[in-house]
Order: structure tokens, then sequence, then C-alpha cells
């Protein structure tokens, strides 16, 4: 099963994209543990924003194939430390949400997922015009063809 690891800061959108991609219904609902579900392992936004709980992270990111960061377009600065992609052995690959809101400025999310280690091309969703959506779900149904084999 081609798991994938949600990270990003609280609020960064992790559920709600879980959500639109597993075709659930789209509702606010503040994570508060772990939530296992077939695909995607989907944390809290404290376990990146909360430096102990980094570990979490990494023990949580060797049960998948592929982990997923976000950063929310509209917030200039970020939790990812330098080059915090390193930490993990797994390909990572960098997300921007919330590109619909007026404020959004993906050139400088673009920056700070850099700033993180974490390589472009990045992909630019929002979960209200589903900007990027189709190409997140393509990925997905490509990397569990992979591993159901
Ligand atoms: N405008 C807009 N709001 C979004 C988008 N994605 C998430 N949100 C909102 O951002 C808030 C936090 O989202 P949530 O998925 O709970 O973030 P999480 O803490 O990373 O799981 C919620 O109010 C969502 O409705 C988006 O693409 N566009
Ligand atoms: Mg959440």
């Amino acid at each position: 099963m081609g798991k994938i690891l949600l990270i990003g800061g609280i609020g960064a959108g992790k559920t709600s994209l879980k959500q639109m991609l597993m075709n659930e219904h789209v509702s606010y609902r503040k994570t508060q543990m772990l939530d296992y579900s077939k695909v995607f392992i989907d944390c809290p936004g404290e376990y990146l924003e909360i430096p102990r709980f980094y570990h979490v992270l990494i023990d949580a990111s060797h049960l998948v194939s592929e982990i997923w960061a976000l950063h929310d377009a509209t917030k200039q600065r970020t939790f990812y430390p330098p080059k915090f992609a390193k930490v993990f052995n797994k390909p990572i690959i960098g997300i921007i949400t919330k590109v619909d809101l007026e404020n959004a400025n993906v050139e400088k999310a673009a920056s700070l997922l850099s700033y993180a280690g974490i390589e472009a091309p990045f992909y630019s969703t929002s979960i209200m015009d589903k900007e990027g959506i189709a190409s997140l779900r393509i990925r997905l149904e490509a990397l569990n063809e992979l591993h159901n084999h």
C-alpha cells in the first residue's frame, strides 16, 4: 500500500486536502491525533510546529512511501526548519495550499518550501476552486498502482 504522510503547520489545509482527495465530505474538524486512514497519515500541525514532536513525524515517515509537505500560501513565515526535508529518508513533495485566497503569495510559499529543502516543482492547490486536485489525484493513483503490484 502506497501510503502518504501529510505534514504542515496548524491550519495549513492537510485534513481538507485529504478529505477532498478521499472524496470525503469536506468539513472543518481539527485533527486531535494521528489519523490512520487507508492512504493518508494526517498529523496535527503541532507535530511540525513543536520541535519535541519531530520524532513522531520521523517515526510515521517509516510507514509511508512518500511525504506531502504543505504550506499555506497566505502565511509569510514557515514552521519548516532549514533543510527539514533531509531528515526524512523518503521522497517529499511540496504543496502550496489556499491559492484561491486574495492574500495568497505563491512565490513566497515556494521559496519557504525550498528553504525546507523540498525540491520544486510544487503543486499549487485550492479546495475552493479545486486547483491542483486532479494532478494530486493522478499522483495518488500512480502511487497506489505502483505499490499494489
Ligand atoms: N480558502 C481556502 N481555505 C482552505 C483551503 N484549504 C483549507 N482551507 C481552510 O483552512 C482551515 C484549516 O484547514 P484544515 O484542513 O483543518 O488544516 P489542517 O490543520 O492542516 O488539517 C479550514 O477552515 C479550511 O476550510 C483552501 O484551499 N482554500
Ligand atoms: Mg487537520
